[in-house]
């Protein structure tokens, strides 16, 4: 390990902690026996082994949490807001050293480590606000002298299972809000990148800390797919969150739904652009290009089909041809690249699997795929972007491989580019690239796309905390940081008062005694 990365655990405290959880500040399971290890897809170097957790030390976590939701809930939601106000400061001050850290243990070029500190910054700002609007409606009603209103409550402990790709955002969309909302969070990062979940718990149990809130509030726990299965499985946890695959994500619903518990689903994507006759076609290229190679094609934003119009088919295929050829794919620590690795050799075979199905199907490579060879690419896990002409149904077109291989597929009118773009399992985000209004407000309206989140004239991935985040069909329905997001974490109760001296029943009821 470099001496620059050695010095970032050094910052973030973190260099000598392995062990398999945390409930605060105090970290258990030194003496557990099983690993996992943490390598950078960077250089191939192992980080850190870190302890796994056991079954009893999850009933330890449980036990913490539960004590610690019968205090956080007491505690005013505004005075919530305000750790959480800290906790954006701690992340103010390690933005850099935490970034570092992201993209070194999960390949992202270190402009997007960056910006996803930023995203937790953004939605603890948003969380704070949100403290102090954690509105209910109140209704008339149908009887004199009562009252009706309805209230939010807590939920209680809220897992977050979450995923490689974006290792620490997405845990701090749920946990700022979860927090404000009174619950305790227990969060199961990705078994690919435990450390940089370790160094968020140290930041935030730094910050509970300093203001005397009790162990629990944030646990961590680093397992893998048996520690997420104790957790949907638990009736103790009122909800999970989970972000993944599509494959995960009905496992999860499953375990949770037959306990009747809550689960909110960020799953895969099949992101499409639709790049119309009436495009500006330079800005088409930045919002192609960035939505498929960023993050090396790993965001579940990611573009992974391009749906362009005949009249402008071969101009901008060359376009894009030759953008690539400009790509620079490497060390994403060096700011001059544009491209990191995949995450690990497994997402390398998955990527190569999927050129070889495409080409099995009769996609026509114009731009080829491979993986690159060297020594600056010694941790086998840098790959050649690459874009393939196919058709819409095609069965590897039709699934998401979290790999930058992008799709092209031709279209005659915006009918047929619309069902095109609604035609996967998936239904995450989606855009069109258009300079005509009439094109835009049908691509946004009921006819348009079915996706969760749809744009015009930006790219499908970089959404902002403020929306809500999340997608339809195979996508799971659940909806993340901005907007009313923050119902998700909490109960709705509907309250009547009398305040009259009689009783009377609602829809006219007579029953006296
Ligand atoms: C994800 O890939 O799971 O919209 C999240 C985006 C980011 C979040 C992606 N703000 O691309």
């Amino acid at each position: 390990m470099s001496a620059n990365i050695q010095s970032i655990l050094t910052q973030l405290g973190i260099e000598n902690i392995n062990p398999a959880y945390s409930t605060g500040n105090d970290w258990g399971g030194a003496n557990n026996t099983e690993n996992i290890d943490s390598f950078s897809p960077v250089d191939g170097q192992k980080i850190a082994s870190i302890k796994v957790s056991s079954n009893n030390d999850y009933e330890q976590v449980i036990a913490k949490a539960q004590e610690a939701f019968v205090y956080w809930r007491t505690v005013p939601a505004p005075k919530r807001g305000e750790i959480v106000r800290q906790f954006g400061d701690a992340l103010r001050k390690n933005k850099e050293a935490l970034g570092t850290l992201v993209s070194y243990e999960m390949g992202k070029s270190l402009q997007e480590g960056y910006g996803e500190v930023q995203e937790m910054i953004d939605i603890c700002d948003f969380a704070v606000g949100l403290s102090r609007q954690l509105y209910g409606l109140t209704m008339h009603s149908e009887r004199p002298n009562h009252r009706m209103y309805e209230q939010w409550h807590p939920l209680g402990i809220v897992g977050i299972i979450s995923a490689f790709n974006f290792p620490v955002a997405v845990w701090s969309w749920n946990a700022a809000l979860a927090w404000v909302c009174g619950n305790v969070c227990i969060w199961k990062p990705s078994e690919k990148t435990p450390l940089t979940g370790i160094a968020c718990q140290k930041i935030i149990a730094a910050v509970f800390k300093a203001n005397d809130i009790p162990e629990g509030v944030s646990s961590l726990i680093i397992g893998d797919r048996i520690i997420g299965e104790l957790m949907t499985n638990d009736g103790r946890v009122p909800l999970i969150s989970a972000t993944g695959s599509t494959r995960m994500g009905k496992a999860v619903a499953v375990a949770v739904g037959a306990r009747l518990g809550k689960s909110l689903l960020e799953l895969g994507g099949n992101n499409a652009i639709i790049i119309s006759e009436h495009a500006d076609l330079d800005m088409s290229l930045i919002g192609a290009v960035f939505g498929a190679v960023g993050t090396a094609g790993q965001r579940c934003t990611s573009t992974r089909r391009l749906i362009i119009h005949q009249s402008v088919y071969d101009t901008f295929v060359a376009k894009l041809v030759k953008a690539y050829a400009q790509l620079r794919i490497g060390n994403p620590l060096d700011q001059n690249n544009h491209v990191g690795p995949l995450i690990d050799k497994d997402a390398v075979n998955a990527y190569l699997d999927s050129i070889e199905k495409c080409k099995a199907e009769g996609g026509n490579f114009v731009v080829d795929g491979g993986v690159l060879e060297g020594e600056k690419y010694a941790s086998g896990c840098y790959v050649k972007p690459c874009i393939a002409e196919v058709k819409n149904d095609y069965k590897i077109v039709q699934h998401e491989t979290f790999a930058p291989i992008l799709y092209l597929i031709k279209y005659t009118n915006l009918d047929e580019a619309i069902a095109l773009q609604n035609g996967v399992p998936q239904g995450l985000s989606s855009a069109i690239m258009t300079l005509n209004l009439r094109e835009a407000e049908q691509f946004l309206s009921y006819q348009g796309s079915d996706c969760g989140i749809a744009n015009v004239n930006i790219g499908t991935s970089g959404a902002e905390i403020g929306g809500a985040f999340g997608g339809e069909k195979e996508t799971g329905g659940g909806r993340e940081s901005g907007s009313d997001a923050w119902r998700a974490y909490m109960r709705r109760q509907t309250n009547t008062i009398n305040y009259a001296n009689t009783l009377p029943l609602a829809q006219g009821i007579k029953f006296d005694l």
